[in-house]
């Protein structure tokens, strides 16, 4: 891959995580939403903000950006004690940014001086499985040069805040689709079969496996946003949304807006399936392809701009 569609793709992949944030948003928790209601906000003209998934990504980005390690080498890449302030200090900054309620009491702790290894426990000792790992995860997918290396980096990424295997899964299916859907040509036609093959290694899971088979059946059956939500799940659990995200992309590869709008309709999760979907859609399509206007208006878009250019 050249560098000029290295930049391309960089910036589809984090204009379409924050474009899927800012659509889905509005409509979180609604029924009966159309394709036209989301059309709408995509042509509007006011500035389009941002909830916790853009506001995270963006501190992982920066993090990626800022240590220019070796991302064979994950633990050097990836400071946990810097990233874990760095995340709390963002939503002490900006608390109103539609945060989950136990990732806000970790937060809060930390910023309080508890050890984040402590403060992730506090509300859920067993772990979070919500999916704000996986919801930030996908700029680490232009740092690692493989699946391997990817994996890791998403591990670390997300165990800052979320202990529950379920949550590192999700993380893990994101990045490494996300890496995926960037080594391939736009113009290729993607096999929903194949690449949920290349997925599959680094999601070593009874559940995830079985919610890999459902992806790839959905797309053979043709499923409606309605069914993809009843087969999958659309809430904030990260295997309740990280599947349905993949499978909204599959189902619409090559059209990003398509993508996004699938997993809105969807329901539930709206802000969060659709920005993992956006993600992996703007990885695989670019830039270009997303809607001009809409990106345009992105609350965060020069600092999207400047990170893209960072890590591609
Ligand atoms: N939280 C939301 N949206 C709903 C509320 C918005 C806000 N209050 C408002 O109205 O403005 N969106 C954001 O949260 C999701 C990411 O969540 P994250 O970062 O994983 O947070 P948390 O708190 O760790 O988990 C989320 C919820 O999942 C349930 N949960 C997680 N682990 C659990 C466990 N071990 N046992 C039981 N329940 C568990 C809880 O309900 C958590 O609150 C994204 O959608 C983002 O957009
Ligand atoms: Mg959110
Ligand atoms: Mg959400």
């Amino acid at each position: 891959m050249d560098d000029t569609s290295r930049i391309e793709k960089a910036r589809g992949l984090l204009f379409g995580l924050a474009l899927g944030d800012c659509l889905g948003a509005p409509f979180e928790g609604k029924v009966g939403v159309t394709d036209a209601d989301i059309v709408a906000k995509e042509n509007a003209t006011d500035t389009l903000p941002h909830t916790d998934d853009t506001a995270l990504a963006l501190v992982l980005a920066r993090h990626l950006a800022q240590r220019r390690g070796d991302a064979r080498e994950p633990e050097k890449f990836v400071d946990l004690d810097l990233l874990a302030r760095e995340f709390a200090d963002t939503w002490h900054a900006e608390p109103w940014r539609g945060y989950g309620g136990g990732v806000t009491t970790s937060f809060r702790l930390i910023v309080e001086g508890t050890p984040w290894r402590e403060a992730i426990r506090a509300v859920y000792p067993e772990g979070s499985f919500g999916n704000g790992g996986a919801m930030r995860v996908a700029p680490v997918a232009l740092v690692g040069t493989d699946s391997g290396q990817v994996a890791a980096l998403a591990r670390r990424s997300t165990e800052v805040t979320h202990a529950h295997d379920d949550a590192l899964h999700g993380a893990v299916c994101q990045a490494v689709a996300t890496h995926v859907a960037l080594s391939l040509a736009p113009d290729e036609p993607v096999r929903a079969g194949d690449f949920v093959d290349s997925v599959r290694p680094a999601v070593p899971s009874p559940l995830w496996q079985d919610k890999f088979d459902r992806v790839v059946e959905l797309v053979e059956q043709r499923a409606d946003p309605a069914q993809a939500a009843a087969a999958l799940g659309n809430d904030v659990s990260a295997p309740g949304s990280v599947p349905l995200a993949l499978l909204s992309f599959l189902r619409n590869a090559g059209d990003p807006s398509a993508a996004m709008r699938f997993a809105i309709r969807a329901g539930g999760d709206t802000d969060t399936v659709a920005s993992m979907a956006g993600a992996l859609a703007g990885a695989h399509s670019g830039y270009a392809t997303l809607p001009r206007q809409a990106v345009s208006r992105l609350e965060a878009a020069a600092q999207l701009h400047l990170y893209a250019e960072h890590l591609a």
